[in-house]
């Protein structure tokens, strides 16, 4: 199996956690978006939308990082794959949840700021800036209740813990700040020592 992805990117990066997660190897094919490597007819045909990530395994070609999550925890012969994406109606849809509010809540305004303060440098759009900050800001408060609600002894991540650690990692690159979030940042603290984590942190500048 091949991931096309980019190392900064925050919806490659779940996918790549994932598989460590589930033990599974995988080929990485780094996609230089910075030189349009995703708008090329070559790229175009296993993705038309011009996005990584996107699996390849055999002649299916999966974009979009939350549906490459599930093909790959519901196919891995893995044990941790329950705790990962439970077969029970209610746990799943609990995970189904959260990537769902990450996909449409958390992540959009993360990514905004991500574009204009990693990319636009001296040009960003500081307005953007600002309000995407206030946004995810918001929508953490969501998320810390959430957790602060958890049961204790819900330790091990599912693949909706992942997504959002993989946005809540770069909105701190982002220089966002989790302060008045308490809950999740003892939550990302927890995720942030585990191998998965730590074996696909961006080498920003490097
Ligand atoms: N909904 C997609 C979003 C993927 C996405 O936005 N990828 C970005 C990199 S983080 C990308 O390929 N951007 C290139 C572009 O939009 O031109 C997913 O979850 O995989």
């Amino acid at each position: 199996m091949k991931l096309y992805m980019h190392p900064f990117s925050q919806h490659a990066r779940r996918v790549l956690m994932l598989c460590h997660e589930l033990d599974l190897s995988i080929e990485t094919v780094p996609v230089a978006l910075d030189k349009g490597e995703h708008r090329t007819p070559e790229f175009l045909s296993i993705n038309p939308d011009g996005k990584i990530p996107v699996l390849v395994d055999g002649d299916t070609a999966l974009p979009e990082s939350h549906a490459i999550m599930k093909y790959l925890a519901v196919t891995a012969n893995a044990p941790t794959a329950q705790i990962l994406y439970p077969a029970a109606p209610r746990a799943r849809a609990e995970v189904d949840r959260w990537l769902d509010w990450n996909h449409t809540r958390l992540n959009p305004p993360v990514q905004a700021l991500a574009i204009q303060t990693l990319v636009m440098g001296e040009n960003a759009d500081q307005a953007l800036v600002a309000r995407s900050h206030e946004e995810a800001a918001a929508a953490l408060i969501v998320f810390d209740q959430a957790l602060a609600d958890r049961p204790a002894g819900q330790i091990e991540p599912t693949l909706a813990d992942l997504s959002i650690a993989s946005t809540v990692a770069l909105y701190r690159i982002c220089g966002g700040k989790l302060a008045s979030h308490a809950a999740v940042s003892l939550w990302l603290e927890r995720i942030s020592r585990r191998p998965s984590f730590q074996n696909t942190e961006p080498k920003m500048g490097g």
